[in-house]
């Protein structure tokens, strides 16, 4: 086994690192840059080095600074978490020559995966369904104008270095092809120094359904179940679960053991996600695979009951994997949702600043994985991630209800955070009855007023933002004014700024507080 883990990132993932160390007896270097000189995974880890400036060009993406922390620290192992450097090929070949094991895939197989006509091919081979589209990266428009004239409008341009919906552009007619092309390219171009764009029969409303899988250096590869992502904001996953409310044992089966020939083709060890677009009649279609630790992690863990970071860390020290495919099992259901430090009042706007108060979940079936605490002052620099909330639950009614109840219990004062906005998701009956697609929060939060529910006023409420009626909106400013200064001190410009201690506002209240932050957002 390793004798020192260096981890090569910040915030909750960090944390969430350092802890499987820690219980493992492995000791653990954290790494920061001076934005993060007083950050929680600084102070929890047993040592720290500073790599450097703020921006994280200068810091948490430098290759030569954080294998110099390795040599000099004595690391024998390094973990990437997500994000910066984690499906970075660059990164996990200088390990190899500075004698440092990464903890995650092979170079080659992060590089295969990593370009997603290569992966289009590989999935093809193993035969795993995809959706139809070109295995080859496209000469030109009129290459993609051929085969929009073969399978019909719409079509969507992807761009073969892609990810994160950058390059991606949705093609409605043959008119619109040459202009779409130009600024798909364009666009690839700025975010990964590709150009190169491939083409895709274009799915309406889609789930995104991904599969956990997980290999060892023995040639043992294991699927783990499944996670609804649906739930997304322009790319970006806000509540995810496990199980899919629309996945049953033997579609889960079928897409797992997809999942895995496409895994063993690439070569792939370590944990690894595979993603599915779902159609309405359940079809599924192999999307792309990420070569990493995914955010969403958690929930996989509570229905499989496994330490997915423990497992990595493990398979990396040359263990074989400690189970087989019939030693999994599913129990139950967990919710995740990611606690942002943006409003959702102001066009999700990020809110930096410093954390003032700050009350945190508990009980039963609760797990938080944060990187906060009060009095820290949460940096411009990086994604304003604060942290993940996670419920379990025997079903998926009581994993709601408790991710309700522990929503109720959190308080975070002094920033804005999407809170409040997770409170009206997990009481909307769309989303309760399971009724979600990759464009229905998009949707949900266009809609106009009355058409979302106020979490304690079933069938009665008002939308976030939306008008009241004059006297009506002056008397809330009034209350949730009055609020302010008699129970809060006089407000502190949290977005949980007029939630009593100890349990859930009024309805009245509570739409008096939207209300009062909607007119006066920084108030
Ligand atoms: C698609 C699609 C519909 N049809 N491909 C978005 C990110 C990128 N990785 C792939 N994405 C999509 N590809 C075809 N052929 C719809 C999306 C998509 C999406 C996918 C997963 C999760 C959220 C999404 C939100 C909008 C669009």
């Amino acid at each position: 086994m390793f004798r020192k883990v260096l981890i090569a990132n910040r915030g909750e993932i960090a944390i969430r690192i350092l802890r499987a160390c820690r219980e493992m007896g492995i000791g653990a270097a954290a790494v920061y840059s001076e934005a993060d000189r007083a950050s929680l995974h600084v102070r929890l880890a047993d040592e720290a080095h500073g790599i450097g400036p703020a921006p994280s060009r200068e810091s948490y993406l430098r290759i030569d600074k954080l294998m110099d922390v390795a040599r000099r620290a004595g690391c024998d192992a390094l973990h990437p978490g997500y994000g910066f450097l984690a499906e970075n090929a660059e990164l996990a070949r200088a390990c190899a020559e500075h004698g440092v094991t990464f903890i995650g895939p092979s170079p080659e197989a992060m590089e295969k995966l990593g370009s997603k006509t290569a992966a289009r091919q590989l999935a093809q081979a193993a035969g795993v369904p995809t959706v139809p589209g070109t295995l080859e990266p496209l000469a030109d428009a009129a290459a993609a104008a051929a085969f929009a004239r073969q399978a019909g409008f719409p079509v969507l341009l992807k761009a073969v270095a892609g990810g994160g919906g950058k390059g991606m552009r949705r093609v409605e007619s043959a008119a619109e092809l040459e202009a779409a092309w130009r600024d798909a390219s364009s666009e690839a171009i700025n975010a990964f120094g590709d150009g190169r764009l491939y083409i895709e029969k274009y799915l309406e409303r889609p789930r995104h359904i991904e599969i956990q899988v997980f290999g060892d250096h023995h040639g043992n590869v294991v699927y783990l179940g499944e996670r609804e992502c649906s739930v997304q904001r322009r790319h970006q996953k806000v509540v995810e679960e496990s199980p899919s409310p629309v996945v049953d044992a033997a579609m889960r089966r079928t897409m797992g053991e997809a999942a895995v020939r496409l895994a063993r083709a690439g070569g792939y060890a370590n944990a690894g996600t595979v993603e599915f677009l779902v159609d309405p009649q359940r079809n599924f279609y192999f999307l792309e695979m990420n070569t990493r630790l995914q955010v969403e992690h958690p929930v996989t863990e509570l229905v499989t009951g496994l330490d997915l970071v423990k497992m990595q860390i493990r398979a990396a020290a040359g263990e074989p994997l400690a189970l087989r495919q019939q030693d999994v099992a599913l129990r139950g259901h967990a919710i995740e949702c990611r606690i942002y430090a943006e409003d959702p009042e102001n066009n999700f706007f990020p809110s930096p600043g410093k954390i003032d108060s700050r009350r945190v979940p508990a009980g039963p079936g609760i797990r938080l994985d944060d990187g906060v605490y009060a009095g820290w002052v949460v940096p411009t620099d990086y994604d304003p991630l604060l942290g993940k909330l996670i419920a379990w639950g025997n079903d998926r009614a009581e994993a709601i209800a408790r991710m309700r109840r522990a929503l109720d219990e959190y308080f975070i004062g002094g920033i804005r955070t999407n809170l409040n906005l997770f409170r009206r998701l997990l009481a909307e009956p769309e989303y309760v009855r399971g009724e979600i697609h990759t464009r229905w929060l998009d949707e949900w939060l266009g809609r106009p007023a009355g058409e979302t529910k106020d979490p304690q006023e079933p069938g009665a409420g008002v939308a976030a933002g939306a008008e009241l009626p004059e006297a009506l909106e002056t008397a809330a400013v009034v209350a949730a004014a009055l609020f302010h200064l008699t129970a809060n001190g006089g407000g502190s410009g949290a977005e949980d700024a007029t939630r009593p201690a100890g349990g859930a506002a009024s309805p009245w209240k509570q739409e008096g507080r939207r209300a009062g932050l909607a007119r006066n957002p920084r108030e």
